[in-house]
């Protein structure tokens, strides 16, 4: 059975940290999408590390983690985070695995994403400027190059081809840095990869599936920027639904059983692209301030605002969720009022549902305002010790997306997290 583990917002809802609570319950974390844009935060006794790429169970001794077919994989990433975990005493030689069909990200797709960006001026995605889009943009255009490639002796004259076509790219966007020293960089860290335990993805999940064995699949970035349904075209460019789990890591639909949805208890989106919560004022600073807002990967202040409830109802229905893990609760700790957007307002109407072009409209949030619990719950063990108003507001979450809240986070620690009957 496949077990999913996503986010339902715009990222950062905190899936590393969830990802290494339930990893012991599990045999094999798998990445099934996105590629080193995302950062899972976790700690390892207290010290912190953020994962890229590999997936967020590599501390677990007792389990197997997979870079699945779907993700897009830059070996130069890969090889300073094999590093950073080796600090940590794990060999990635013995549990992580590559699907030979993940697609890799070039040097010249770094920098086409970044021309990219550059080209579009005020109307630039936010990229985090990894080649992502670029590399998927090579696979559905059928001219990508795999990790099973590396093996093959043609992969320099490959290599050489499609990096030509990239630079006519190049030079018809007047993109002229030199980008010789990242090349350097990514022959030596193939070379590297190259030694790694690179399978056929497929096989190994699936065989595991029928021995048995359970399976996490760990989600990256968020539902809202879903390349099919999130808030096109401010998204990353792969499905971070769970029905990516299907494309991501070659599974049926009916071995996947649980999907796992996790929200903050508020709302951040870093990048461009429409957030109709967002705060611009103090409260939005605020909380940025108590929750310690900024890019995992590029440090970039993240945009912070309310819940919204109609992002997250529709989140629910898209990916199927099956239990909700709230994240960050305790930043929200200070604030006397907090609100949820219940619905949005539309050229003058109501509505709850999301709208075809949210960039083009000017859409207002319609707030329910919820006493805030105004105490600190970082030091709460279960969910008795929990104060009132913060149980009714988890009660009012379960009943306005219609789906449970089986887990709340109030801190960053390994143990700061309680079950919610
Ligand atoms: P990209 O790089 O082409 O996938 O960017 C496209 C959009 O997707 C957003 N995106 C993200 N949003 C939140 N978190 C992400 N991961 C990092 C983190 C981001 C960081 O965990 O903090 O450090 O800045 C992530 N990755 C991509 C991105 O902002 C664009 O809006
Ligand atoms: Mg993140």
């Amino acid at each position: 059975m496949v077990d999913v583990i996503l986010g339902l917002q715009w990222g950062d809802e905190g899936k590393g940290k969830i990802v290494d609570y339930f990893a012991p319950q599990y045999d094999v974390i798998a990445r099934f999408q996105g590629g080193p844009n995302a950062g899972h935060t976790l700690y390892v006794g207290d010290r912190k590390v953020v994962l890229h790429q590999i997936p967020s169970g590599v501390f677990h001794e007792k389990t197997v983690n997979l870079i699945g077919s779907g993700v897009v994989l830059d070996p130069v990433t890969l090889r300073k985070e094999c590093q950073t975990v080796a600090d940590f005493g794990v060999d990635v030689r013995k549990n992580l695995f590559i699907s030979e069909r993940t697609h890799l990200i070039l040097p010249t797709h770094r920098a086409l994403d970044k021309a990219s960006e550059l080209s579009k001026g005020n109307d630039k995605i936010g990229s985090t400027l990894k080649g992502i889009g670029p590399a998927y943009m090579d696979k559905t255009g059928r001219n990508g190059l795999r990790v099973g490639d590396l093996l093959d002796k043609s992969f320099t004259t490959q290599y050489i081809k499609l990096r030509l076509k990239h630079q006519k790219m190049l030079d018809s966007l007047h993109f002229n840095e030199d980008i010789s020293e990242w090349e350097e960089e990514f022959f030596d860290a193939v070379e590297f990869l190259k030694q790694l335990n690179i399978v056929n993805g497929e096989y190994f999940i699936n065989e595991r599936v029928r021995a048995g064995q359970r399976i996490l699949a760990e989600g990256a970035q968020g539902s809202m920027l879903d390349v099919d349904f999130g808030t096109f075209p401010f998204v990353t460019s792969s499905n971070t639904i769970s029905a990516g789990v299907c494309t991501g890591l070659g599974v049926a639909p009916q071995t996947i059983r649980e999907v796992i949805g996790v929200t903050k208890a508020y709302c951040t989106r870093v990048g461009s692209g429409p957030f109709p919560t967002e705060l611009m004022d103090q409260t939005g600073e605020r909380l940025r301030a108590v929750g310690n807002e900024f890019g995992a990967t590029t440090g970039r202040p993240r945009r912070c605002g309310w819940i919204d409830l109609v992002a997250l109802r529709f989140a629910c229905m898209v990916n199927g969720v099956t239990q909700l893990v709230m994240t960050k609760t305790d930043v929200l700790d200070p604030f006397a009022d907090i609100y949820a957007c219940e619905k949005y307002e539309v050229d003058g109407k109501e509505v709850d549902r999301i709208p075809f072009q949210m960039t083009r409209l000017s859409i207002s949030p319609v707030y329910k305002q919820i006493n805030g619990w105004n105490s600190s719950i970082e030091n709460c063990k279960d969910f008795t010790s929990l104060p009132g108003a913060l149980r009714s507001y988890i009660q009012y979450i379960d009943n306005a997306v219609g789906a449970k809240v089986k887990y709340i986070s109030n801190g960053p620690g390994r143990d700061q997290i309680i079950s919610v009957p």
